[in-house]
């Protein structure tokens, strides 16, 4: 059973996220034991605080190392168990980073707020610092939540259907084609004919060519990393989308060596 234990100074954040859908599920068939740690149960002093204003001046405050590194501290240890940072300077997350992190016994995610947290707890505490992507959020905990959602997936027996995390790990490079599901007709809009043809070569031709276009559209980027068999390209030659695919994959090529 994984083990995930997660420090913040707003707990109840996680009450209702983690108690829905597939993080539930695992919980209850102990895949998966999440434990919530309330720094400011750490904070020494009377008033309880977890943040001060940074030496050196500047906006905001910091968060302060004691109540973190106590509040770590009264984390039981477990197996193969990693600290991580939730931050917006922290290595980006992925679904690669997902399985790296599925691999440990214990995760143990700490939520920064404010500013950031004082540098002695980061540097000699934490083993990584993880970031969501390149937007601003108040704090770690949505951050957190996403990670465990994305590992809690990759856990042995979380989904119901055992080849579904193999499955999104599968089709990484081509972005997923439309799906429809009864009305046959809906607010006038038909569903494509093909896929009421009981046609299975044809129903895969029309869902790989929609999965080209969209991603041509919306994903140019994960086009290098696509493998196309004989018999693909020439269906893409023949909707003419080859030269277009051939283009955004030379043009993803030029961008990777300039940022490198
Ligand atoms: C002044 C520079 N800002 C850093 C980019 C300050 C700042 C913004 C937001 C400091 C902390 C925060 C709070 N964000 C997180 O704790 C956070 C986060 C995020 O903002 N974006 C993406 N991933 C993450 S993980 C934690």
């Amino acid at each position: 059973m994984m083990r995930v234990d997660l420090l913040s100074i707003f707990p109840d954040f996680f009450t209702s996220p983690l108690g829905e859908g597939i993080i539930r599920r695992a919980r209850q068939a102990q895949i998966i034991d999440i434990a919530i740690h309330n720094i400011r149960d750490h904070a020494g002093d009377r008033h309880q605080m977890t943040d001060d204003r940074p030496y050196g001046g500047g906006e905001g405050m910091v968060m302060k190392p004691e109540p973190l590194a106590a509040c770590l501290k009264a984390v039981p240890r477990r197996g193969r168990s990693r600290v991580i940072l939730l931050s917006p300077r922290g290595v980006p997350f992925s679904q690669q980073q997902a399985r790296l992190y599925a691999d440990y016994d214990q995760l143990i995610l700490v939520c920064g707020r404010y500013e950031g947290v004082d540098e002695r707890f980061s540097s000699h505490h934490v083993d990584e610092e993880c970031s969501i992507g390149d937007y601003v959020l108040s704090g770690g905990e949505l951050a957190a939540l996403v990670v465990i959602d994305a590992v809690c997936r990759l856990l042995p027996g979380a989904l119901g259907c055992a080849d579904s995390a193999e499955r999104d790990s599968f089709s990484r490079s081509l972005l997923k084609h439309g799906q429809y599901t009864r009305p046959p007709v809906f607010e006038g809009l038909e569903v494509p004919a093909v896929l009421l043809s009981g046609d299975h070569l044809a129903i895969a031709r029309h869902r790989f060519l929609e999965s080209v276009r969209l991603t041509l559209a919306r994903r140019p980027d994960l086009l290098s990393g696509l493998e196309l068999s004989k018999a693909e390209r020439a269906l893409l030659a023949q909707e003419g989308l080859l030269a277009q695919v051939e283009q955004a994959r030379q043009e993803q090529k030029q961008a990777l060596e300039i940022s490198a």
